[in-house]
Order: C-alpha cells, then sequence, then structure tokens
C-alpha cells in the first residue's frame, strides 16, 4: 500500500488516497512526508523528477547487469521452471495481478528483477532450445537505445538515422546475397514467418498485379511449392493470402530432408495438367528441424524453364552466408527473386531481426503503398522515397536495424564470420561425440551441414531390443521424459520433436556463440544422467 495514503488519513486532509496523484502535488507531499517511497509520478515528466528517474535507471541497470552477468555464469541454472498455475498464484510475493493503486518504484523493481528470475536464459551457453539464442552485450546495447528512441520506422522525418541504417544494411546483405548494384529492395519485418509472407504476397502480385484491387476473385487457382520440411509459415502465408493451404504442394524431400529437384518438376507439370497456376517455389537454406540446405542451383533451373518466382527461405541458413567456409551451402541463392534471412538466428542479433530481400526494386511499394496522407505527404521538403513505411503491410514498424548495424560496426564482417564458423565447429564437435557413444544413436551418420544436430538417447532398457513399433513406442517417449527432467533442474534446455516416420528425437542447435565445447559435452553428460534411469513402460504394462 502507498504510504502516502496513511499520511493524509493520519493528517485528516479531506483529500482522497488517489487524489494525491491526481493533483500532482509531488512537492507539497514532500513537505509533510520526505520519508515517502516514490511512484512513477515522481518520475520524469514530473517537475524535479530527475533524480529520482536517475536512481531508478541505476537500480533497473544493476538488475539488468546481474541478470547479464548470471546469463554468462554456468554455475547459474538455464531457467527456474514454475508451471502455470504456480506463477498465476504468485511466487514468493511475485504477483501478476493488475493493481488499481500504483505500486511504488521499489517493488516495480523488484517486478522486473522477478520477471527476469522466472523466465528462461536464453543468453546462457547450455540453452541449445531454439534457433534464436545467445546475448549479444551489443545488440542489447543496441535494444536499449533503440526502446530509448522509441521511434517508428514509417518515415524518413521520425526516423532520419534509422531509416538509413535499414537501406546500409539491407544493400550490405543484397551484396553478399550475390545480387548487382541495380538490383535489390526489401524491408526488416517482425519474424522469419512474416518475411516468407511477403515473398508470396509480391509473387502473387508480380504476376498478377490486379488482385491489389480486385482481389482473389479476378485470379485462376494458384498453386505454391515448398518442401515437406520447409517452415509452416509456406502454408500459413498461402492461407492468410486467401490462396488457401491446400494450393500448397508439397514436394518429396530426400532422406536428409533437402527437396528433390525431379519431385519438384513433376509436381509442376501435374498442377498444371490439372488447370491450375503454378506462380511460386519456396527453397529453404536451413531447414528447422535437420538444417538442411535444398539445392539450390537446380530448383533456379526449374522455376527458369516454367517461368516461376524463386524464393529462397534463409532465415536460418542465411547466417552462413558470412561464413567463407560455409556460404557454398548456398550456392545459386542470388537467383532467387527474393530472401529471408534472420540475423536474429545465426547471427545472433537480439530478437527481432529478419529481413526479406527482394531482387526486383520497386515492387514493394507497388504492391502496398496506400499513399495515407497524412503520414506520405508527398510535398515535403526532403526526399520521400525515404519514407519506406508504405513499402510495407504494417503501419507502425519497430526498429530492428540499429542493434545489426552496431553489432557489424563492432564485429565487422569477418567477426561473423568467425562467430558462425564457431557453432558450426560446436556441432562438428558433438556430432563426433554422438558417434563414439553406444548410449545415443544419431539420426543421421553423416556430417551435419550447419549446427542443427539430431539424434536420441537410448536407455539402458532399449539397448538391446530389436528395431520395430514397440521399441518406436517407447523411443518414442523418452525425449519428453528426459526434458522434462532437465527443465524441472534448469541446468540445460534442449528441443526436441518427431519428424516424418521418426519418433521423438532431441535436436540440437548452436547459435550462441558463448557455447563451448565443454558445454556441449555436459549436455551429452546431462541427457544421460537424466535417461539413465527413466521408466518407460512396456505395452503390456499399460
Ligand atoms: N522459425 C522459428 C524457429 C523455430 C526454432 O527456434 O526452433
Amino acid at each position: 500500500k502507498c504510504i502516502n495514503c496513511f499520511w493524509f488519513v493520519i493528517m485528516g486532509l479531506c483529500v482522497a488516497p488517489t487524489n494525491y496523484c491526481k493533483l500532482g502535488a509531488i512537492a507539497t507531499i514532500e513537505k509533510i512526508c520526505p520519508e515517502r517511497v516514490p511512484l512513477c509520478l515522481d518520475l520524469l515528466p514530473a517537475l524535479s523528477g530527475e533524480d529520482t528517474t536517475k536512481s531508478f535507471f541505476q537500480e533497473l541497470v544493476n538488475i539488468l547487469l546481474s541478470y547479464v552477468c548470471k546469463s554468462f555464469r554456468r554455475s547459474s541454472k538455464v531457467l527456474d521452471f514454475h508451471h502455470p498455475h504456480q506463477l498465476r498464484e504468485g511466487l514468493e510475493g511475485f504477483s501478476l495481478e493488475l493493481p488499481d493503486q500504483p505500486e511504488n518504484l521499489e517493488q516495480l523493481l523488484v517486478d522486473c528483477r522477478d520477471t527476469l528470475k522466472y523466465g528462461v536464459k536464453t543468453g546462457h551457453p547450455r540453452f541449445f532450445n531454439q534457433l534464436s539464442s545467445g546475448l549479444d552485450v551489443i545488440g542489447l546495447a543496441g535494444e536499449w537505445l533503440t526502446s530509448t528512441a522509441n521511434t517508428n520506422m514509417f518515415t524518413y522525418e521520425v526516423s532520419p538515422v534509422f531509416i538509413l541504417m535499414e537501406e546500409i544494411l539491407l544493400k550490405k546483405m543484397q551484396e553478399i546475397v550475390g545480387w548487382s548494384e541495380e538490383e535489390g529492395d526489401g524491408v526488416f519485418c517482425p519474424g522469419g514467418t512474416m518475411s516468407n509472407l511477403y515473398s508470396v504476397l509480391l509473387a502473387r502480385y508480380h504476376f498478377f498485379p490486379e488482385v491489389k484491387t480486385k482481389g482473389m476473385t479476378a485470379l485462376p487457382r494458384l498453386i505454391l511449392f515448398t518442401s515437406a520440411h520447409s517452415h509452416y509459415s509456406v502454408k500459413k502465408s498461402a492461407a492468410v493470402l486467401g490462396i488457401g493451404s491446400e494450393n500448397v504442394v508439397v514436394v518429396k524431400c530426400n532422406d536428409w530432408g533437402k527437396m528433390i529437384p525431379a519431385e519438384l518438376e513433376s509436381s509442376i507439370i501435374t498442377a498444371k495438367d490439372q488447370g491450375c497456376v503454378p506462380f511460386y517455389v519456396n527453397a529453404t537454406a536451413g531447414t528447422t528441424v535437420y538444417g538442411a540446405f535444398d539445392p539450390l542451383n537446380a530448383i533456379a533451373d526449374i522455376c527458369e524453364s516454367h517461368g516461376l518466382w524463386l524464393h529462397v527461405d534463409a532465415a536460418w541458413g542465411g547466417g552462413l552466408l558470412m561464413s567463407n567456409l560455409h556460404r557454398v551451402k548456398l550456392q545459386g541463392i542470388e537467383r532467387a527473386w527474393s530472401v529471408t534471412w534472420n540475423p536474429h538466428k545465426m547471427m545472433g542479433a537480439p530478437l527481432q531481426c529478419s529481413a526479406i530481400l527482394v531482387k526486383k526494386r520497386g515492387l514493394l511499394k507497388d504492391c502496398n503503398q496506400m499513399c495515407a496522407e497524412y503520414l506520405f505527404q508527398t510535398d515535403k521538403h526532403y526526399d520521400t522515397s525515404y519514407d519506406t513505411g508504405d513499402k510495407t503491410i504494417q503501419c507502425g514498424r519497430h526498429v530492428d536495424v540499429f542493434k545489426l548495424w552496431l553489432m557489424w560496426k563492432a564485429k565487422g564482417s569477418e567477426g561473423f564470420e568467425s562467430q558462425v564458423n564457431k557453432c558450426l565447429e560446436n556441432a562438428e564437435h558433438l556430432f563426433d561425440k554422438l558417434k563414439q557413444r553406444p548410449d545415443f544413436e544419431l539420426v543421421f551418420k553423416s556430417k551435419p551441414e550447419h549446427s542443427n544436430v539430431c539424434f536420441w538417447y537410448i536407455p539402458p532398457s532399449l539397448r538391446n531390443m530389436s528395431p520395430g513399433p514397440e521399441r518406436n513406442r517407447r523411443l518414442h517417449e523418452v525425449a519428453p521424459k528426459i526434458k522434462a527432467k532437465m527443465m524441472e533442474q534448469g541446468m540445460a534446455m534442449i528441443g526436441y520433436q518427431p519428424l516424418g516416420d521418426k519418433v521423438n528425437f532431441f535436436r540440437c542447435v548452436f547459435s550462441n556463440p558463448a557455447t563451448q565445447t565443454e558445454d556441449v559435452d555436459y549436455l551429452l553428460e546431462e541427457i544421460a544422467s537424466l535417461g539413465h534411469d527413466i521408466c518407460i513402460r512396456a505395452e503390456t504394462d499399460l
């Protein structure tokens, strides 16, 4: 409860406690009660709010710094797991409920600390759960600055510096993809799914510009193609854009998760024979689970011969373009008409940071612009081609570029290259270790192409069982059971999933530059020790 309320009551003033804030009478109150605990209304823009604001931020920075340091400390937990009902009920006074009366600043700082305490330290060297991980200190500084600037990416007039930074970053990324000086456009958008959505939107507009005004009724039945291992956002895009997820043809992959070009070609021919109109192919550079790279040149040849838009979803694999050693895996990407590339994955930029790169200049604007006169006035006193907001499907747009720009300044392209190389070295180390161990089984016998390593832990009770449905049924239960225990203990975190005919297996991914080979070794020991005694019941016991 607010100390002020008591003071008002004790001093018998005829003012309701909540009216204190509304009156804005901070100076008067301080005279009455010099000891009271400050509230948010004591911060800027309150008169003489500078000192309180400084102290508040200093305390906040201490909390954030302590979290950052703990995130890198191996002795600290990756997570302090609680079930949703426990968090909702309130832990050690940490209440998620929203009050009617203001909380004081001290309490708000405790809330900040608790919010971090019960979250997941995705920057911890033993967090292997997601494609985006790590805690880049410069990136974090960039994010803080971005929030401080609190501006909008729609016009040059409110974001002059950030708009130019976006232009420079996009140009650099296009150059790295291999497009010429004359080619290339793009925007940063909220994640890879949105970037992929842009690609389908632009492809459809490129072939059928009337869709912008007439809608899908003016169009024939459109078909797009993507591989069985591609990201689900391609189907989602078709659903969102009114094309329909059933009009996405899922092309078969080989055992390593790569699209089979001959299957693509025959699917295109079949669709045409059925009277449909193929217009778009998504090739993936770095699939989500296996980390597979589709054969881009072979797919580009097919797209060229059938006149189809080629999009490359390099959300995950795009980072490898920064490495002279590994960029060969994306050979042919320069032939794409559009590319998704998420620096918040392999390049370690704080979330979110995703770009859609488009080869044909002007298409984004033609496709999306609505010319709102209150925002995009054409008679402004500067070059309004820098008002890039109308290229997007959003109005307000977050500044996602500054942190990446600052990181690039701090590391140089070479810094990113060594970061990427290191992640792939960790993957190779894990692969080598797994090969040597009888208690683990690799999903693939061949060296990983990306930093994804997929494997099963085989508990003692399954080691001598012959392959077949009963072994598969039991093996399917192993990874979720181990993960549950791992999350309760909180010392590491790794993902699992089934895929196709493969029962639940672990997927370890490396994108965190803080991870060392000792962390990889730790992970294996942790899985083995958690899994050694797990109880998997035989079918007959169920
Ligand atoms: N494209 C979403 C990333 C999924 C993951 O982190 O596993």
